[in-house]
């Protein structure tokens, strides 16, 4: 099966209708088709055109690309497409279909105009020679599985408005050398950048809460990674296999932290009596605890008026929630480590200060 030029009686072509047809490469549509499912030629990897009568409502081709009429959507680009290496998408073009891209193993370059706003589900997957590649600025979210597979990427920018990293994302993107997370992303999918072997560390935003399972398993190179204060749980095998993880910190914040969520040889860094502390003791794997100074309240080195009037704000803070003190520095500030913060922290820290003046 080479060529195949569909009959006028056909008006809808399946889901998967040509799936791995990997012989299949020209075809043909009457002007009768009135339905292509996204993934009709999912792993079609002779495909070289795909042709649309002149006369068809609903579609059009150029050059063997299948858009809809209006040519607002590519909806796909024929994976063995060969006689170009750097495709401009059309500027009349807002949507690129699921799958669009999928398996177009000869294109180094993929220009998007700015005006698309939206790139859907697995768009360029397995595009195994993708260097170049831009997001405009309208996208807000990378969809499920957009660059999974992309073997020869190397960096991606991903614009400042997108908020959140879909599932399978960058997976198995295993060139893939440093990628800038946009600061107002707040979630970041199950396996997004698993097996990026090539990703050195790893800057996760201060928005995100959960880190998904497997989220960064297979990341051999990954060396650090900082987990911000607000992550609340870290998901099943999230870290599993970094086998370059020196060390990784485990902030106070962190109230569940799922199996073999980070390696054996990663030395883990927490406060006692955390989740992190739990997870250490329980998977038998090497734990250094943070000792905090107490008195120090802003861990600046020295305990000193500013620390004091810190403690003094933070027991009249009320409503200024920006006195109110967190995490290290109210550990910090419980001189007696009863538990509460209370006069008595307040004359203890007091006395230190005198005496240190
Ligand atoms: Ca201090
Ligand atoms: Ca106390």
């Amino acid at each position: 099966m080479k060529n195949i030029e569909i009959s006028n009686t056909v008006i809808s072509i399946g889901n998967e209708a040509f799936y791995e047809c990997t012989e299949l490469k020209n075809i043909t549509f009457s002007s009768n088709i009135t339905f292509v499912a996204y993934n009709a030629f999912f792993a079609c990897d002779q495909l070289e055109s795909i042709n649309v009568d002149s006369g068809n409502a609903k579609y059009t081709s150029e050059n063997g690309v299948l858009f809809n009429k209006g040519k607002t959507e590519i909806i796909k680009y024929p994976s063995a497409k060969s006689d170009i290496a750097e495709y401009i998408i059309p500027d009349t073009v807002v949507t690129i279909g699921r799958y669009a891209f999928e398996g177009c193993s000869n294109l180094t370059s993929i220009k998007i105009p700015e005006n698309v706003t939206s790139i859907e589900y697995r768009a360029f997957e397995r595009c195994s020679s993708l260097k170049n590649i831009n997001v405009p600025n309208n996208i807000t979210s990378i969809e499920d599985g957009i660059f999974r597979e992309c073997t020869s990427l190397q960096s991606i920018e991903i614009p400042e408005q997108v908020t959140s990293i879909g599932a399978y994302a960058f997976e198995g993107c295993n060139n893939l050398k440093s990628i800038k997370i946009p600061e107002g992303v707040t979630s970041i999918g199950i396996q997004s950048f698993s097996s990026c072997s090539s990703l050195t560390g790893i800057e996760i935003p201060e928005g995100v809460t959960t880190i998904e399972d497997f989220a960064f398993a297979w990341c051999s190179s990954l060396i650090s990674v900082k987990i911000p204060e607000n992550i609340d749980s870290i998901g099943e095998g999230a870290f599993y296999d970094c086998i370059s993880l020196e060390s990784i910190d485990i902030p106070q914040s962190v109230t569940s932290i799922g199996t073999n969520a980070i390696p054996e040889t990663t030395i883990i860094y927490t406060n006692k009596n955390t989740e992190g502390h739990r997870y250490a003791e329980e998977s038998q794997q090497g734990y250094i605890l943070l000792i905090y100074e107490q008195g120090d309240i802003n861990q600046n080195g020295k305990i000193d008026v500013t620390d004091l009037l810190m403690l003094k704000r933070h027991m009249v803070a009320g409503n200024r929630t920006e006195w109110i003190l967190t995490g290290q520095a109210l550990l910090s500030a419980d001189m007696n480590e009863n538990g509460t913060i209370d006069i008595t922290d307040m004359l203890m820290l007091k006395r230190v200060v005198v005496e240190n003046i």
